[in-house]
This record gives structure tokens, C-alpha cells and sequence, in this order.
């Protein structure tokens, strides 16, 4: 198994005193979750491209999920939405899973696209409206109850468009009540993920907008609920990876969904456009990762939607951008960085980082497939090996559930 620039890199990384096994281990570890609504059409809300191939319900988007692990060896779950992912048999959709290596994982409520929920779901000014969402979420805790799943990841659409279209605190009671009624029918081992988003669909106030909002409910609510950090969710130049230290540090980070932005809530590939950021925000991650002292129980999950990219392409090319951020944020010569920052030596605290950043982890990233026994090249070994074409042959007709 002799690879001249594993055995280079890994060397110089011995050098800088990383410990190579232990790196190797870790990334071994790594979870990945990705999303069945990442693989069935999708588009912008100006319209929807249907896909050649496009998974067409639940079963398909299984399919394609336990293909994007078999490749990567490192997203053994799929989150599913409801309904999008409805079905009334969840003992053979859970049998499915395990029948194709992977497990369901985050339960997604819907509670922003049907009709009604035009002037918000839980905050809607009308009473059975708020009713028919809540009734909803403790649908989705049932799902979980019936696919095991531990964690009920929570979005909402909720927010005004005009100024005095709505009274701020009545909502935020609406909000938290309705919060605090499914906290209540969680499972002692099940978690409820706030997410937060600043704008969008919502143009003039959102309920739940920023990561004060979704901590302070969190937080109300008790251990069991935590915030969900979604990339594409801040104002430009937002300092993401500064929050997620802040959640660590309160035992209140929860789970990521991972995307890229450039301008809005974009839902493009993780770490295309800022990799750089990606880093930053695994540094973070991994310095808490590696604290005995510190206590993480973090879900890492994509949230995208691709629209233009063959959609199980674009799920390995994401696990894979996953993978090579962390690799590099655990190369990281943590000892010599605390002694930087210690003598404020700044350019010293920001070459470290640099040099982990810099540095090419693909040979390192190749040798910790090839242990796992999976192809070193993902996506090429994806492409050779026929899956689209068989499933361009297969599923023809049907725009599928979900935005189509
Ligand atoms: C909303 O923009 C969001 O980020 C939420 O997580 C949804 O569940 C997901 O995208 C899919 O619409
Ligand atoms: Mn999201």
C-alpha cells in the first residue's frame, strides 16, 4: 500500500508533531448525513428542473443516499421531510435502509409550504392554523418514534412581510408554546434542533432569525433542545465560525446544515465558494472535538438542493469537500497555536493555520479510504460505475414529491 505522496505528507506531518493515526481514525469516524430531498427534483421558487434519474419517492432517495455512502464510507444517515417522505409503512422503509447499510436520520417537519401556512405556521394569526402545524410537529415525533430516530430538526418559515401586519410578542408566545408542547413529547434520548434563518420567504421580520433567537428558545425550553446552524442562513459577512464557538461553549450546538452562499440562502456546494470559511468552522469544531474537557454531541448534516448538478454527484462532491475541511482543520498544530496566542504573536497564530489550510490532504484523504476498503476517488469510482445510467433506465415518469 505504498503511495510516495501519502508517505511525503505523512512524514512532514509527523515532522510538525500531528499524530497520524489518531487523524486518520478520526476521519474514519466522520458522519455525514445527507438530505432525501438532495436527490429528488428540485429548483428555485421560480420554477423546478426535472433531473434525468431524479429520485422519485422515498424508496429512490434511499437508493441514492446508500449510494453516495458506498462511495464516501462516511455518510451513513439520510435526514427525511415530511411529507415529503411519507409513507404509511415506516417499519419497511426503516427495514430498507438497513437493508441498503444506512440509517434514517433528522426528521424535518414541513410546516412552510401548504396553503394555509401563507401567514406563518405556529405563528399564524389563526388559531386552527396554528393548531394544524403543531398537530404536525408531534406527527413528525411519532415518525421518529417509528424510525428511531433522534433528532426533530425544526424550520420555520414564520415572519411578516409589512410593518404592523402582526403584534412581535404575541408571536413569540405562539412560537414557544408551540415549541414547548412537542418538547414535551420527546423521548428522554431525543433532541429538538432549532434552526434560524434571517429572511426569507419572510421580508420585513422573521420569528426565528438569528442564532439569539433560536439559543434563547432553546435554552427556555431545556437540555433536550438545541440550536442548528445553517450556512446560508446569515447576512453577508456574518463570522460564522465565532458562533459556533459561543454554542460549543454553552453545550448548545446542536447540528449544522451544510451549504454554500454567496448572496442569499443560495443551497450551492458545501465549501465551493468560501472553503475558506468551511476551515475556519472546523477549526472550531475540531479544537472542541479534541478538549476532554469539552462535552459535543453535534449532527452534521448537508442541506442542499441541487437543482443543476446530477444530484448524486454533487452529494459525494459535498461529503468530499466535508472531508477535506476537516482533514485539514485536523492537522492543525493546536500546542504551537495556544503558544502563539499566548504571546500574541499573531502572524505566528495565523501562518498555523495557514499552513493547515495550504496543505494538499488529498493522499492522506486517499490512504484513509483505501483502509476503509472503498475506491480512493469517490466520484470517479461513482462514474464508473453505471448507477446513473441504470437509474435514468428505471425511473422515468412522475415529477416526485417534494418541490416538484
Ligand atoms: C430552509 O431554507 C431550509 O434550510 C430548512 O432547513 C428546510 O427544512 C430546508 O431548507 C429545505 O427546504
Ligand atoms: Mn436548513
Amino acid at each position: 500500500m505504498s503511495d510516495i505522496k501519502y508517505e511525503i505528507l505523512a512524514e512532514d506531518l509527523e515532522k510538525q508533531g500531528v499524530d497520524v493515526s489518531k487523524t486518520k481514525e478520526l476521519l474514519k469516524q466522520q458522519h455525514i448525513e445527507t438530505p432525501s430531498w438532495g436527490y429528488g427534483n428540485s429548483g428555485t421558487r421560480f420554477g423546478v428542473f426535472y433531473q434525468e434519474g431524479a429520485a422519485r419517492n422515498a424508496t429512490e432517495r434511499l437508493e441514492d443516499a446508500a449510494t453516495v455512502h458506498k462511495y464516501t464510507g462516511v455518510s451513513p444517515t439520510v435526514a427525511l421531510h415530511i411529507p415529503w417522505d411519507i409513507t404509511d409503512d415506516w417499519e419497511g422503509l426503516k427495514q430498507q435502509a438497513s437493508d441498503l447499510k444506512i440509517g434514517i436520520g433528522a426528521i424535518n417537519p414541513n410546516v412552510f409550504q401548504d396553503q394555509e401556512y401563507k401567514l406563518g405556521s405556529v405563528c399564524s394569526p389563526e388559531e386552527s392554523i396554528r393548531q394544524k402545524a403543531l398537530d404536525h410537529l408531534l406527527e413528525c415525533v411519532d415518525i421518529m418514534n417509528a424510525t428511531g430516530s433522534q433528532d426533530l430538526s425544526l424550520w420555520f418559515a414564520d415572519g411578516t412581510n409589512f410593518p404592523g401586519q402582526a403584534n412581535f410578542r404575541q408571536r413569540k408566545t405562539w412560537m414557544y408554546d408551540a415549541l414547548d408542547a412537542v418538547y414535551q413529547a420527546l423521548a428522554p434520548d431525543q433532541r429538538m434542533l432549532i434552526e434560524y434563518k434571517f429572511f426569507e420567504p419572510s421580508f420585513y421580520h422573521t420569528d426565528l432569525a438569528d442564532w439569539g433567537t433560536a439559543y434563547l428558545l432553546a435554552t427556555k425550553l431545556g437540555h433536550q433542545a438545541q440550536v442548528l446552524i445553517d450556512l446560508g442562513h446569515h447576512p453577508q459577512g456574518t463570522n460564522i465560525e465565532f458562533i459556533v464557538a459561543y454554542l460549543i461553549d454553552e453545550g448548545k450546538l446542536g447540528g449544522f446544515h451544510f451549504n454554500c452562499r454567496k448572496y442569499a440562502d443560495d443551497d450551492l456546494t458545501v465549501g465551493s465558494v468560501n472553503p475558506q470559511e468551511l476551515f475556519l468552522i472546523y477549526h472550531e469544531l475540531v479544537t472542541a472535538e479534541l478538549d476532554p474537557d469539552t462535552e459535543t454531541n453535534i449532527a452534521y448534516m448537508i442541506d442542499q438542493s441541487h437543482n443543476l448538478k446530477p444530484k448524486v454527484e454533487a452529494s459525494i462532491q459535498s461529503v468530499c469537500n466535508l472531508q477535506t475541511a476537516y482533514a485539514k482543520a485536523l492537522i492543525i498544530d493546536r500546542e504551537q497555536l495556544a503558544e502563539a496566542q499566548a504571546a500574541s504573536q499573531i502572524i505566528d497564530a495565523e501562518r498555523i493555520l495557514q499552513r493547515a489550510a495550504e496543505t494538499d490532504v488529498r493522499p492522506l484523504l486517499q490512504r484513509v479510504r483505501i483502509e476503509m476498503g472503498i475506491d480512493p476517488e469517490p466520484l470517479t469510482a461513482y462514474r464508473k460505475s453505471g448507477y446513473y445510467k441504470q437509474i435514468c433506465q428505471a425511473r422515468v415518469g412522475g415529477g416526485g414529491q417534494g418541490w416538484a
